[in-house]
């Protein structure tokens, strides 16, 4: 008997839905009876916003917490502020259900140039550790409304660091280290400026370091890190920063290995008390939605992500492998330079899993 896992799709906005049907329907080609997914799609985002005034059911995550993994497309459209959409889906998600881990690894694709990097870069790559709990996005703030309008507004937006946060944080990026064949962890922050909360992070890096004498570490100034992604990113291995400074990061880094449609990225509960969420780094793209051509790798990868954490690393490889081998062949989406389809470059990943 095989296993059955229960899988819930949240492709959301733009073209969410076009790289969550690529990403499902390799995930089916790759599972079979020994691993069996059952779908359940969930039809939240702007358009329900419009037809509801929230981005989810009221019970949304009452609704979620019985599954085994979410699937995510994107969120954001034009017609509802980003941060109202954000909040009321993406993050909603990610804080109700404790997701303090998010993994994004930043993977250079044999076939696929950037103007940055060099042709030999698929020797490299690296993970980043966004804490996906607290830091910047906690929600702390607030605007003396009853000033709008004159011209005196003020707004406050407070960044919240735990010691526990931090630590939790710092042990998953350590542990992830030390599974890599360059055993090294980098931690970024701007504590020369931010002396309180990352003055905490750099304390607590250090305290945690100690338990770990087998990972080499440094630390590194969120701007110059942002330098030495583009000019030396030879000695990277784990990067773990704030949530804030993690987002960015990352998306420079997908940048750099060709296009932000190419990240995967994986929230993780690691307690597995609540369902982990996986999704490509990319939004919805309201600019090229709904013709075709999104580029689905990130959302394949993040369906590989997936994979390794239901507890499949040997189907999640065969994924990636897939990928590579359609990159290789020059199979590309537009944003890497080709004319390739959503679907031609799904059905070309389907191929190639052998
Ligand atoms: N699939 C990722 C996604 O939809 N991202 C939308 C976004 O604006 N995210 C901002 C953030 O996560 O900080």
């Amino acid at each position: 008997m095989g296993s059955m896992f229960r899988i819930a799709a949240i492709p959301a906005d733009g073209v969410g839905a076009e790289v969550v049907e690529a990403g499902r329907a390799v995930l089916d080609a790759v599972t079979g009876p020994g691993i069996e997914l059952s779908w359940t799609e969930f039809d939240w985002g702007c358009d329900y916003y419009a037809r509801t005034g929230r981005m989810m059911a009221e019970d949304g995550l009452e609704q979620l917490a019985g599954f085994d993994a979410i699937y995510f497309g994107a969120v954001g459209w034009p017609t509802v502020p980003d941060h109202v959409s954000l909040w009321g889906l993406r993050l909603a998600v990610c804080q109700g259900f404790d997701q303090w881990a998010n993994i994004r690894p930043v993977r250079f694709l044999p076939g696929v140039t950037s103007p940055l990097r060099k042709a030999d870069d698929t020797e490299l790559d690296w993970i980043v550790v966004r804490e996906n709990s607290e830091g910047e996005y906690a929600g702390l703030g607030g605007r003396n409304l009853a000033a709008r309008g004159r011209g005196s507004e003020v707004a406050v937006q407070s960044s919240l660091f735990t010691e526990s946060g931090c630590e939790r944080i710092m042990r998953f990026a350590f542990d992830l280290a030390r599974g890599r064949e360059r055993r090294r962890l980098t931690s970024v922050t701007k504590s020369n400026a931010q002396q309180y909360g990352m003055v905490l992070w750099d304390e607590v890096f250090e305290r945690v370091a100690a338990d770990y004498p087998d990972v080499e570490t440094d630390s590194c100034l969120v701007d110059a890190m942002a330098a030495r992604f583009v000019l030396r990113p030879e000695d990277l291995s784990v990067v773990v920063a704030s949530n804030l400074h993690a987002d960015i990061l990352s998306d420079l880094g997908s940048a750099l290995t060709g296009s932000l449609g190419t990240a995967a990225s994986a929230n993780l509960n690691p307690e597995r008390r609540f369902p982990s969420m996986f999704e490509p780094v990319h939004g919805s793209a309201p600019d090229i939605a709904g013709q075709g051509v999104a580029n689905p790798i990130g959302a394949i990868g993040s369906a590989a992500l997936m994979l390794e954490h239901l507890g499949f690393p040997d189907e999640a490889a065969r994924v990636n492998r897939a990928v590579e081998t359609v990159t290789a062949a020059g199979v590309l989406p537009r944003d890497l330079g080709g004319t390739a389809t959503t679907k031609d470059v799904t059905s070309a990943v389907i191929d190639a899993l052998g």
